[in-house]
């Protein structure tokens, strides 16, 4: 019996193309030694880059999901990722306070496709803040989502320090802002955590897809977690792991002759 191997949860949409969402989790957590388990919030069917069409699950729906594993599973950390509306984030905190042990939480906050496209309605970002982050180990927004919870622009390096404090300040927990392109050459991430700032940084990788490296990343550190990693640790592999997905991405023509790139979960075999 492997009774053994580390179990995480991730709390999330189902994307159609399987680059981002549960799907991406689930690839991660396997890439990475950890078993994982789902409860879904919403259908997306999308391909990267074009979100066509969202629903959320029922919030009852959601809740027996994390209820039954929650009952049935020794589950060491916990993700997630999109949770679609505001009733689904409070009743997936409700959840976490009446049914889990309080281990790691890693939330990230989606609230835009990486084309653009919103996923979470307008008025969900209060839950988040009062509802859902006060329980976070790890909150790992990015430019875009951290400038939205601050509602400033973050432009530059500098801005980004000031951020992430503000963030850190503010909400009392871990931050990871992620820079994305911000810096140049490198994509540097930045953590915030007990009033101390580490820098990650890989070489920024151009004009490729990046759907799904923001899910695959904080599910990458979720397993770390999950596997009795520190934060510090668990973040610098999921770095180097996401940075391997895109470097062995997949490519397929689509029949309108575009192209559809993905992230390939299985770097080892790309
Ligand atoms: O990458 C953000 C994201 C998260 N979760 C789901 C998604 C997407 C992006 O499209 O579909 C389910």
């Amino acid at each position: 019996m492997n009774d053994s191997i580390p179990v995480a949860l991730t709390i999330a949409g189902s994307d159609s193309s399987a680059g981002a969402g549960i799907q991406a989790d689930l690839k991660t957590f396997s890439a990475l030694g950890v078993y994982g388990l789902t409860a879904v919030t919403c259908v997306v069917a999308e391909l990267p880059g074009k979100v066509s069409r969202i629903e959320p699950v029922s919030t009852d729906l959601v809740q027996e999901q994390i209820k039954l594993l929650a009952k049935s599973f020794q589950i060491d950390a916990i993700k997630t990722g999109l949770l679609c509306s505001a009733a689904i984030i409070s009743v997936v905190a409700k959840s976490i306070v009446d049914l889990w042990h309080q281990g790691p939480l890693v939330v990230d906050p989606v609230i835009t496709a990486t084309g653009g496209d919103p996923l979470l309605e307008r008025d969900a970002t209060d839950a988040y803040k009062y509802e859902l982050f006060p329980l976070a180990t790890l909150i790992t927004p990015n430019l875009d989502e951290a400038g939205q919870l601050l509602g400033e622009k973050i432009s530059e390096r500098a801005l980004m320090e000031r951020a992430g404090k503000e963030l850190e300040e503010k909400f009392n927990t871990a931050i990871l802002l992620k820079g994305g392109h911000l810096c140049g050459d490198d994509a540097v991430d930045l953590l915030f955590a007990n009033g101390k700032v580490t820098e990650f940084s890989a070489p920024f990788v151009r004009d490729i897809a990046t759907h799904g490296t923001g899910c695959t990343y904080s599910a990458a550190i979720t397993a770390g977690l999950a596997a009795n990693m520190n934060l510090e640790d668990s973040i610098a592999r999921a770095k180097k792991f996401v940075t391997s997905c895109i470097a062995n991405r997949l490519r397929w023509e689509s029949k309108s002759g575009a192209n559809i790139d993905a992230l390939n979960h299985s770097p080892n075999d790309g």
